[in-house]
């Protein structure tokens, strides 16, 4: 996998899971500068294995001639068992475009790690990989992979920016207490 994001944030480890992983006003605000529309989440649910899971449904855009404007897109959470309230999360997204060419070639599976490293702080970390169910004829495959991390790279790139501005509204007026 690729590290996509590693970072340290004045933001507690659950502070950072409820912003990332629950219907929070952040994801809201976040969809809606990346212009993902239609959203609709299930609740986490724990199953047997003591994992927790839920799902998402929304609409990306895409904008380039070749692969298409708009594709849907589901996004399975699995937030690990071995995650600790207030100390650490670990949650696997895989992610499926349906609506691209060859979708049912390949999939992104990205891995967020949610690291407490004092009351206040934590370190998010993300690590990307593109996944294939099929193996694609070799010129699409590195198409295919292109175009993912440039995508990819893209996203990360502005859930940092945003994460930072967030940041800097929960912290504002109460400094370094
Ligand atoms: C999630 C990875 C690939 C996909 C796209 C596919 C092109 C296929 C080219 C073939 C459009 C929000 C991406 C970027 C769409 C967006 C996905 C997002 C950003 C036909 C030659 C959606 C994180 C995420 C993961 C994977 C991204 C897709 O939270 O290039």
């Amino acid at each position: 996998g690729r590290l996509y994001l590693n970072k340290v944030f004045h933001i507690s480890a659950s502070k950072m899971f409820e912003l990332l992983f629950t219907d929070s006003s952040f994801v809201r605000r976040f969809m809606s500068v990346r212009k993902i529309t239609n959203p609709s989440f299930t609740a986490w649910q724990k199953d047997a294995s003591g994992n927790s899971k839920r799902s998402l449904n929304y609409t990306i855009i895409i904008s380039n001639p070749l692969i298409g404007k708009f594709s849907t897109a589901t996004e399975n959470q699995t937030l690990y068992k071995e995650s600790r309230e207030g100390q650490y999360y670990i949650v696997d997204a895989e992610v499926y475009t349906h609506d691209v060419p060859y979708h049912d070639y390949f999939y992104t599976q990205n891995r967020y790690y949610i690291i407490s490293t004092s009351k206040r702080k934590c370190r998010l970390r993300v690590y990307t990989d593109v996944k294939y169910k099929k193996q694609p004829w070799g010129l699409i495959k590195s198409f295919i992979t292109k175009n993912s991390w440039s995508g990819i790279e893209d996203y990360f790139r502005q859930l940092e920016a945003e994460m930072l501005e967030e940041e800097a509204e929960l912290n504002q007026g109460g400094g370094e207490l």
